[in-house]
């Protein structure tokens, strides 16, 4: 005998084509304030990003990912986060640490190698370098949220790349066995480094890996804020009902260069690029505001202007934190210091002295 078991489809979302034509049977319902203060975020995020590469240029800022073209994932996201729920970021995830107020100066402090700010009394977790150990974290908070009976969520962010790694793959099982209140936002950017998404796996989507781990998978236009926010908003529902994971596979296109330290132009065409840039997702979500007499020019140019005004003033209070005491280098690691630590913090204060 010869039968089919079961047969699987992976949905592709779009709601907000990139001439901002909107398929009305799918719309959210968001209100036109909603949408401007959706509008609002990713322009303060996206100064923020561009402010970041110039403070970094100018030796102001350590290595820094910059997360443009990824804004309406990170925003349409987050705006459905509730403070009960947890957020285990990546490293190109600050976009949904601001839109849940964490300070910009705090986020410019961690590029700049000070993490002071990072402590907070909310529920999200420091971003992760390493790739993809933020998926296991994310599991291990949805599995005390389930046994505590709590009707809350966990949120986590990754790439395209991190599907690769073997952790990716134990958290979905996790996730998918015990049925873990985790929604997973895969950021498929297309890019992991110079490693492009094809060369990460052979299947037509990463929404489809969900399949295989017992629970759904979706695929939508990362670059649609509409879209983002209407597949997390049914994902983090069902979470918080007790009914699962989901993993978000976000299609979009990583703008920039990996990061500070990299020269994406030696393995990508500037065509490609120039093909994404006509897909922007603020551009998009102009068209369509302006389309459907939301707003205006001018209100878009006070916007971004209030944004540069928001962010210049939060490099100031970066620029002015007196810098963290040696002793913080060891203090959250250790609770006592090894003696060939010691010596050399010790020498490091030396060195500070002497520098003065
Ligand atoms: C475990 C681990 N391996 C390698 C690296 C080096 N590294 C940093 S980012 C990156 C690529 C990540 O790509 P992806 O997951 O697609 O995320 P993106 O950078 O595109 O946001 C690599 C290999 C690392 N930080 N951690």
């Amino acid at each position: 005998m010869l039968k089919t078991i079961e047969k699987f489809e992976v949905k592709y979302l779009q709601i907000l084509d990139e001439n901002g034509n909107i398929d009305k049977k799918l719309k959210p319902k968001l209100n036109n304030n909603d949408i401007k203060k959706m509008y609002e975020f990713m322009v303060l995020i996206r100064i923020y990003d561009e402010i970041a590469l110039k403070l970094q240029r100018a030796g102001r800022l350590g290595t820094y990912p910059s997360l443009r073209g990824q804004e309406a994932i990170q925003i349409g996201s987050a705006f459905l986060i509730k403070d009960e729920d947890w957020i285990v970021p990546s490293f190109r995830s600050e976009g949904v640490l601001i839109y849940k107020r964490i300070p910009i100066e705090d986020l410019y402090a961690v590029f700049g190698g000070d993490e002071r700010g990072y402590i907070t009394n909310k529920n999200i977790i420091p971003f992760a370098i390493p790739v993809g150990t933020q998926m296991i974290h994310a599991c291990g908070i949805g599995y005390s949220l389930k046994l505590k009976k709590k009707k809350a969520a966990s949120i986590t962010y990754f790439g395209d790349g991190a599907t690769s790694e073997g952790d990716f793959h134990e958290a979905m099982n996790f996730a998918g066995v015990f049925k873990l209140p985790v929604v997973f936002i895969c950021q498929n950017n297309q890019w992991a480094i110079s490693i492009p998404v094809e060369k990460q796996t052979a299947s037509e989507t990463l929404a489809q890996k969900a399949i295989a781990y017992g629970f759904e998978g979706i695929k939508v236009d990362g670059n649609d804020i509409f879209a983002v926010y209407q597949a997390t908003k049914e994902a983090l529902e069902k979470a918080r009902k007790g009914k699962g994971p989901t993993l978000i596979e976000c299609f979009t296109y990583r703008m920039s260069d990996h990061t500070t330290a990299d020269d994406a132009s030696k393995y990508r065409s500037k065509e490609e690029v120039k093909k994404w840039e006509k897909k922007d997702p603020i551009k998009r979500l102009e068209i369509y505001m302006l389309k459907n007499k939301i707003t205006n020019q001018k209100y878009f140019l006070k916007i971004k202007e209030e944004a540069e005004k928001k962010v210049n003033i939060a490099v100031k209070k970066y620029e002015s934190t007196p810098e963290a005491p040696p002793d913080d280098i060891l203090k959250y690691v250790y609770k006592e210091f090894p003696e060939n630590l010691k010596d050399q913090l010790e020498e490091l204060k030396l060195r500070k002295e002497l520098a003065k």
